[in-house]
């Protein structure tokens, strides 16, 4: 449990103060809250900060990437696959910008990412004199990108502050956390004694609310269950919860893996958006449901149930009929234990939802070519082993169509889906999870936004295999160009590297491949490798359009 060994930690470090710096006593605390690595760039602002590491780095790694983007990618690919809080360690200015692409994302996926921000001279914050990296309001900045911030002054504040952003991470809805500190203030020395990891409060479960839910999916005749990133850490719950109401679970993006895709009960699009069309009730589970909402439509026969940690997140878009809050796990096992009581013996759906599947299955056809290497991974990948998507052809169509066996196996980016994400957030995952096979699927055009950190990879002897589908060109976009806007193609054609030369190039494995049998072949060869990146590129044509089963409009409601 992740919990259990800070706490020894801590009961060791709850000795008489001793001097440290303010740096040391952050990277302590760090330590002390069960964190093992900081993915970092360093730079004269941080040097003391970087003193601390080298002091540390027996309980500590130091992972240095090739660019900050590189560093705050990885950190969130490390909280996603754990489901622990990580941190990244940045210079101001340029420095925290580089990175500020990635902690948006880690924020818009409430994913405990800790930004640690150098800052100029202390005296001279906010005096605009044009130091080093200085910035305007630099706090400012950071602040629209996290929920907690703070600026360590003084060493004696700095354990506390370490610990205050730690817990803020976890506390009601995840999400990243920053501290700023200036050049001069990690250096300086103060007793410090390092604190325990702050108590977490649970919000209280709302008995009431549970038996209205409970009562209104006993009586469900049709209900659906729709998950998203807020339920990876309640597979076990949601699916006896779907087992005993035989409702279908609907993930996409973040919430595929919690009910397991062999189960005939989990679905994701297009057959999710018939049965939300069909549902009379549905209970989303850490979901914003802004798709269902906004694209599909909502209507007086559906009754909404909503498990958020953010309580300002249930009536966003459509007052619920019940909303509870907190974390999705103890929510999901007393709404578990109250459901007997109201829920009559249900028939299986197996034979009907293995039918409506196979239907689609057959539609989905028209993505033969990215399915077919979709299958070729899932074929290679272990059941526990991670699938890193992307913004690009393949990603799209394995958001439909790739089977995901356990949470917290499909990593996706969420509502930024920003490309030029999945390599470097891929490195932190496999960083994190040494211990399975990760995969990374880019485009040409994603893959060369941190191609960069195929050095990291090498650097730091990261497993990834990273497949690059290979088609000259933002090919979403051209494919836009041409059926839109009158074949007018501007920025969308694409001069790349020898894909495989330029890994080998760093010292990494590479091949190239043509076709989904070839690819298993490759991937076997790569997954065996555990020295370093394996580099794969695939060429492929102009692959068909996955947006006629993505946006599909709505299907109740006015
Ligand atoms: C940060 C960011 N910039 C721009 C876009 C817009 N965009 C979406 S897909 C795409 C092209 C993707 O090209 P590639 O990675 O080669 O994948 P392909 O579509 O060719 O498979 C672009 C530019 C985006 N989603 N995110
Ligand atoms: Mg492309």
């Amino acid at each position: 449990m992740p919990r259990k060994k800070p706490a020894k930690t801590v009961k060791k470090s709850a000795e008489p103060a001793s001097t440290m710096t303010a740096a040391e006593a952050v990277v302590a605390t760090l330590i002390a809250h069960g964190l093992d690595t900081v993915y970092a760039l360093p730079g004269v602002q941080n040097d003391l900060l970087f003193e601390a590491l080298f002091r540390f780095s027996d309980r500590l790694r130091t992972v240095h990437t090739r660019h900050e983007q590189g560093a705050a990618y990885m950190a969130l690919g490390a909280a996603l696959a754990t489901g622990k809080p990580q941190a990244y360690a940045v210079v101001p200015g340029p420095g925290f910008l580089n990175s500020s692409a990635a902690l948006l994302t880690a924020y818009s996926m409430n994913a405990p990412v800790l930004a640690l921000v150098g800052q100029i001279p202390d005296a001279d914050i906010g005096r605009h004199l044009g130091h080093l990296h200085e910035i305007r309001d630099q706090a400012g900045i950071i602040k629209r990108l996290v929920d907690h911030l703070a600026l360590i002054r003084k060493p004696a504040e700095a354990a506390r502050a370490t610990a205050l952003a730690m817990r803020a991470m976890r506390i009601g809805r995840p999400g990243p956390a920053s501290l700023q500190c200036a050049m001069d203030v990690w250096g300086r020395s103060a007793p410090v004694t390092i604190p325990a990891p702050l108590p977490i409060p649970a919000p209280k479960i709302d008995a009431d609310a549970i038996r209205r839910a409970a009562k209104r999916l006993g009586a469900a005749k049709r209900p659906l269950i729709v998950c998203g990133g807020g339920a990876q850490d309640a597979s076990k719950e949601v699916t006896a919860l779907s087992a005993m109401l035989q409702a279908p679970v609907l993930g996409y993006r973040r919430g595929r893996g919690v009910l397991d895709s062999r189960d005939p009960l989990s679905v994701t699009l297009p057959l999710g958006r018939d049965l939300w069309g069909e549902a009379d009730v549905v209970l989303g589970v850490g979901t914003r449901l802004l798709t269902q909402f906004r694209q599909w439509g909502v209507d007086r026969d559906l009754a909404i149930i909503r498990i958020d940690a953010d309580e300002s997140e249930h009536a966003r878009l459509h007052k619920p009929a019940v909303a509870l809050t907190g974390d999705a796990k103890p929510i999901l096992q007393h709404l578990l234990a109250e459901l007997p009581a109201h829920n009559g013996k249900r028939p299986s759906r197996k034979a009907e939802l293995e039918e409506r599947r196979a239907a689609w299955r057959k539609r989905l056809e028209k993505l033969a070519p990215q399915l077919g290497y979709l299958e070729a991974i899932r074929a290679e990948l272990p059941e526990d082993g991670i699938f890193v998507d992307e913004v690009t052809q393949l990603g799209f169509a394995a958001r439909l169509g790739f089977p995901v066996y356990k949470p917290r196996t499909f990593i996706s980016p969420g509502y930024q889906d920003n490309l030029g994400w999945g390599f470097a957030t891929a490195l932190g995952v496999q960083d994190a999870r040494r211990d399975v096979p990760v995969v990374s699927i880019s485009g040409d055009g994603g893959f060369m936004f941190t191609a960069n950190e195929m050095a990291t990879a090498m650097r730091h002897r990261i497993p990834l295999v990273a497949v690059v589908f290979n088609d000259g060109a933002f090919g979403n976009v051209r494919r836009i160009q041409q059926e839109s806007y009158g074949n007018r193609l501007i920025g969308s054609d694409l001069a790349n590297p020898d894909f495989p030369a330029f890994a080998r190039s760093f010292g990494a494995e590479a091949a190239r491949v043509t076709s989904p049998q070839d690819l298993r072949g490759a991937l076997r060869r790569a997954f065996a490798h555990r020295d370093g990146p394996t580099l794969i590129e695939v060429p492929v044509g102009a692959l068909p359009s996955p947006w006629e089963f993505i946006h599909m409009g709505k299907i109740r409601g006015k």
